[in-house]
């Protein structure tokens, strides 16, 4: 598979001219370190929100109570990328020293400190658009104390956008290497073996880099994830600690009896995507065919997460309710296998761990078969409204109805909900918008005691999307504002004024009623919480951000 801009199907498959077989065959153990001598794995935090930088943080909403649980607390949860790469650079390089920082949890003046006084060899960064400003300043103070040393960027943002990144005004100075497929570890590790001189770069899968003037790209498929190592969490027990099990007492203990959650790339891709043009509009994800792990062997590191670690597993799929085989075309029967293993399996037999992503069609298939060991429904509603979901294949939801249906399930068999949604879809009118209001309000206030969540934000306008991908090719203003930075905020709000007959201002006043309606409820009982899509872009620390990443630069 190839990032582009250009939604794609992502092919899976083995790509004989590049290393697949780690640790590299006849490698050994070399006696110098060749220049590499540590790797430091950045997670970041979203633009100007250093508070909230958690899915469905944010800003506090004024006008309401019992939001200090919002402050600063930083993610629940741990990068499975980055856990990944770790754990084959266990396997490949045992002497090589690496670090795991999650700078939602550790502040800038002590990630600063770290670099001054002993600053990394190469430092492979995990790229959000909207965390994207963070990974060019932390790129730019290791360059600025260490001129030598090896930016490797990675992740969707990165990777659709290599070309813009790795020519840009920062990027052009900061990024040496862009990783441009769902190949972590194999790009990761055969970096690191080409810059020991262990292989020639021309081996190495999915990375783009400049080379005479010239962007080169060696794009290759998804290797499958059936042979993949899964990520081992027991490398990162000390962050944990320290900070991820505060977080997750804040935002959820009340809910779980395991106290803390774990992100497993258990499957990938969703049934929608194998035509791009048929994937739903804002839905940002490449990778999209559909793809699972080897039960017999996530079983063992299940039961060491949940047994051992004592964690719930988010399945990092996005489509994971929909694999069972009473469904769609029945070529996928996963869940049947996984359900019949944790059942027989004497450590996960006593949890319910899971926290699953499904369509609302797909969980009424696979709700009664997953009831013993999936916790939480992770469930994309979108809207209410069927008129505002037509033109988006969410439209699939069914409407009101089924949804009615599928949370009166979800209630009786015990399951928790992760519910999210969007405000400011093509279509919405004010009337609309007060409606959506409305039924967001009711529909926390009958399922409050299954809710964990309610998320809801304006359709954020990022690269991958058919709706970025549309927009892009049809706004002279659209491409003037493209780049290795997005402004998505100011995107988002040219994409509602241009769609509906609203503004993104209406917009984000009726998911504060929401949000306070959340909160005001969970407070009263059942612990919700609210979060909405930090777009940035609007507030003065963002500003300031951008003068940090522009002093460093002129000091390098
Ligand atoms: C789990 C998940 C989360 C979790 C956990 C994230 C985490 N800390 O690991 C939570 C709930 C916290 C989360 C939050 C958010 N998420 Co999220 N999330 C996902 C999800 C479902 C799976 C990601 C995952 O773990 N995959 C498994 C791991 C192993 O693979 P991977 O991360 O995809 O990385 C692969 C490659 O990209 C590559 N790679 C990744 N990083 C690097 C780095 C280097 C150096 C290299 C070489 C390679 C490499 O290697 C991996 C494969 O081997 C994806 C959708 C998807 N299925 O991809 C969305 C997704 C990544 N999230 C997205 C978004 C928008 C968000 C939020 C901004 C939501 C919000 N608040 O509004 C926040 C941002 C949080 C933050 N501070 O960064 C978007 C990103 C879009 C974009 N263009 O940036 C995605 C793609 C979903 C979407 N909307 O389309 N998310
Ligand atoms: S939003 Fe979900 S169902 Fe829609 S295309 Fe993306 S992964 Fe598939």
């Amino acid at each position: 598979m190839e990032m582009e801009l250009k939604p794609a199907e992502e092919i899976v498959g083995v790509d004989t001219r590049y290393l697949w077989t780690l640790p590299l065959p006849g490698a050994g153990s070399p006696a110098a370190d060749a220049g590499v001598g540590s790797v430091w794995y950045f997670a970041l935090p979203l633009t100007s929100a250093h508070r909230g930088g958690h899915s469905g943080g944010g800003a506090l909403i004024p006008g309401v109570d019992g939001q200090e649980r919002y402050r600063n607390e930083g993610t629940v949860y741990p990068h499975a990328g980055l856990v990944e790469m770790i754990t084959y650079q266990r396997r490949c390089f045992p002497e090589l020293a690496w670090r795991y920082v999650d700078m939602s949890h550790v502040p800038w003046a002590e990630v600063r400190a770290a670099i001054e006084a002993d600053p990394p060899d190469v430092a492979a960064f995990s790229v959000y658009t909207s965390t994207a400003l963070w990974a060019f300043i932390v790129a730019a103070e290791i360059k600025r104390v260490n001129p030598k040393a090896v930016v490797v960027f990675g992740n969707d943002h990165a990777g659709i956008l290599h070309r813009e990144v790795l020519t840009g005004m920062y990027g052009s100075r900061l990024v040496d290497f862009v990783s441009t497929g769902n190949n972590g570890p194999f790009t990761m590790m055969g970096l690191l073996y080409t810059l020991r001189g262990q292989l020639d770069l021309a081996r190495v899968p999915s990375v783009a880099y400049r080379r005479g003037g010239q962007v080169v790209n060696q794009g290759a498929p998804t290797y499958p994830i059936d042979r993949r190592l899964l990520p081992d969490y027991r490398l990162i027990e000390r962050e944990l600690e320290r900070h991820y099990d505060k977080a997750f007492e804040v935002w959820y203990a009340q809910h779980y009896t395991l106290k803390r959650m774990v992100t497993m790339p258990l499957d990938g891709g969703c049934t929608w995507g194998k035509r791009p043009g048929r994937r739903c509009k804002h839905c940002s994800i490449q990778g999209l065919t559909p793809k699972t792990t080897r039960v017999a062997t996530a079983i063992p590191v299940l039961e060491d997460v949940v047994g051992g670690l004592g964690a719930n597993v988010y399945a990092a799929g996005d489509s994971t309710l929909g694999f069972s085989r009473e469904q769609w075309s029945g070529e996928i029967g996963f869940l049947d296998e996984l359900a019949e293993a944790c059942a027989a399996s004497p450590v996960l037999r006593r949890h319910r761990f899971m926290l699953a992503y499904g369509l609302v069609f797909e969980f009424l298939q696979s709700a009664e078969l997953c009831k013993d060991f999936i916790r939480t429904w992770n469930v994309g509603l979108e809207a209410f409204d069927p008129k505002l979901l037509k033109g988006d294949s969410k439209g699939i939801n069914k409407g009101p109805d089924r949804v009615h249906e599928a949370l009166e399930l979800a209630q009786s068999l015990d399951y928790k909900l992760y519910i999210s949604g969007i405000m400011g879809l093509p279509g919405t009118t004010l009337a609309l918008l007060r409606s959506e209001v409305d039924n967001w309000l009711a529909m926390a206030e009958t399922y409050r005691d299954s809710i964990t969540t309610v998320s809801v934000a304006a359709p954020g306008v990022i690269p991958g999307s058919r709706m970025y991908w549309d927009s892009y090719r049809s706004h002279p203003g659209m491409r003037s504002a493209h780049g290795e930075i997005i402004p998505a905020r100011r995107l988002t709000e040219q994409y509602i004024r241009e769609n509906t007959e609203v503004e993104l201002a209406d917009v984000e006043a009726a998911i504060a009623e929401v949000g306070r309606g959340v909160i005001a409820l969970g407070e009263e009982r059942g612990h919700m919480k609210f979060g909405g899509y930090m777009l940035g872009g609007a507030d003065e620390d963002e500003a300031a951000e951008r003068r940090l990443l522009d002093d460093i630069c002129n000091r390098i």
